[in-house]
């Protein structure tokens, strides 16, 4: 391999071209016309303009961005996260053009989006799996009776779906005909398929997901967990590393869950499992076939570079690191900082940033792609920074969150960082006692 384009932009393409160079490998960036002035364009080797800017479509026009790799001979595309990173046909052109895709292949990305396909293959590997239909329900009076065994509440999920997308919680039995036809056409009309699964639905879990990888060697890896359960519709806004809420040996039964589900699928690539965790119980959701906003924390707690192995993987080469020798260390947490203003429901403030400061010293890590004069673009998802700590411990690690969130000044919009700062010092977040309903009920 030795030139990448990288199909995306803002903090995660600088990110990739990193990696990439550290590699050796010369990079490509794309670019809407909106993001002339960024630095993804300024330090990728070369730059093609793939079109205008109007809301997110360049990033996702896919003859554009084979062209762009065709013209610059361009050997691999690595997709980052969200626009093409988890469409198969996105990865099956790429593969057709003779370039490689930095990603399992289409027909893992096509199976595993299929989320009860993909929970039904967890299952048969004897991964803990959310109580409730084994596969597609067909009918109202199917989804009754397995309602019934699993007792209400229950949740009603299109199989295309996914991250929230099209979901129906059913409180009672009354509610439920009702429930199922309009998740069923929700599904048909939003994703092209009208296929539900049925679950239990549990009110107190929180979101942990166990990152994996794979290469084409036979070795697949499980790298420890992140607690993801600070949220807001659907949007994670604070990650860790390891879950405060995972003992030594629950670490050990998720790792080993994990890397069973990932080889019953023969996964390569790096990817992510992703749990539901109630009463000191786990339960698998879904799978993720992309690198994550969140893969930061990962790497602080290990010690490594997860977008350089994902790309030595994706070559063909082993991975660079062997099971005994991984051990964790510390306690990593990462804050999102979003153009957002959380005094007014989280609403986007793109604009010209006019002072950019970002805090530094001992284990403090920022991503970014934005810095003074940079004007944020409306049309793209609302994230400019994210604020990694590493930590002997948590506490040492929120309170270095705490001092490094104070030395960030971002002046001219408004951003996540005084939410981050509310979250920092509550109680319940402190005990890491809390699951995905803490912003909800906690008055921050
Ligand atoms: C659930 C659930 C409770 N029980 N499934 C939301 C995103 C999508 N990945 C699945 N989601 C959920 N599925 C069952 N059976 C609760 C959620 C959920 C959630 C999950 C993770 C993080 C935040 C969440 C916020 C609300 C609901």
């Amino acid at each position: 391999m030795k030139k990448v384009l990288i199909a995306n932009r803002g903090e995660i393409a600088l990110r990739i071209i990193r990696a990439c160079k550290e590699l050796g490998i010369k990079t490509v960036a794309v670019y809407s016309e909106a993001d002339v002035d960024s630095l993804h364009v300024r330090f990728a080797d070369e730059a093609v303009c793939i079109g205008p800017p109007q809301s997110s479509e360049s990033y996702l026009l896919i003859p554009r961005i084979i062209s762009a790799a065709e013209v610059t001979n361009a050997d691999a595309i690595h997709p980052g996260y969200g626009f093409l990173a988890e469409n198969a046909e996105f990865a099956e052109v790429t593969k057709s053009c003779n370039i490689k895709f930095i990603g399992p292949e289409p027909d893992m990305i096509r199976k595993l989006g299929d989320k009860a396909f993909a929970k039904h293959s967890m299952k048969s590997a004897k991964v803990p799996t959310i109580p409730g239909s084994d596969g597609l329900v067909e009918s109202v009076k199917e989804a009754e009776k397995l309602a019934d065994e699993a007792g209400y509440p229950v949740i009603i999920k299109a199989t295309a779906g996914g991250g929230g997308r099209g979901m129906r919680l059913v409180r009672k039995k009354s509610d439920l005909e009702k429930m199922f036809n309009q998740a069923q056409q929700e599904a048909l009309a939003g994703f092209g398929n009208p296929g539900v699964y049925l679950e239990k639905y549990f009110t107190h879990a929180r979101h942990i997901e166990v990152q994996v990888i794979g290469d084409n060697h036979g070795n697949v890896m499980a790298l420890g967990e992140r607690e993801c359960s600070i949220q807001r519709k659907h949007q994670k806004l604070i990650e860790e590393s390891p879950s405060p809420a995972v003992s030594e040996k629950l670490r050990e039964e998720m790792c080993d869950a994990a890397i069973r589900g990932a080889k019953k699928v023969n996964y390569q690539s790096a990817g992510t499992i992703e749990f539901l965790f109630q009463d000191n119980k786990f339960y698998f959701m879904e799978m993720n076939t992309r690198i994550q906003v969140e893969h930061p924390v990962t790497e602080t707690v290990l010690g490594i570079d997860l977008i350089k192995e994902q790309i030595l993987v994706a070559d063909g080469k082993k991975l660079s690191f062997h099971e005994g020798k991984m051990k964790l260390r510390g306690h990593a947490i990462e804050c999102r900082i979003n153009a957002e203003d959380p005094e007014h429901n989280f609403r986007p403030s793109p604009g010209k940033i006019s002072t950019f400061h970002v805090p530094g010293g001992p284990g403090v890590r920022v991503d970014t792609h934005a810095y003074a004069h940079y004007v944020i673009p409306p049309y793209y998802d609302s994230l400019i920074a994210k604020l990694i700590v590493h930590g002997k411990d948590r506490q040492e690690a929120i309170d270095r969150a705490q001092r490094a969130l104070d030395e960030f000044i971002v002046e001219g919009i408004k951003t996540t960082i005084p939410f981050h700062q509310k979250v920092m010092k509550n109680k319940a977040f402190r005990a890491g006692k809390f699951d995905t309903t803490f912003l909800e009920t906690e008055k921050l």
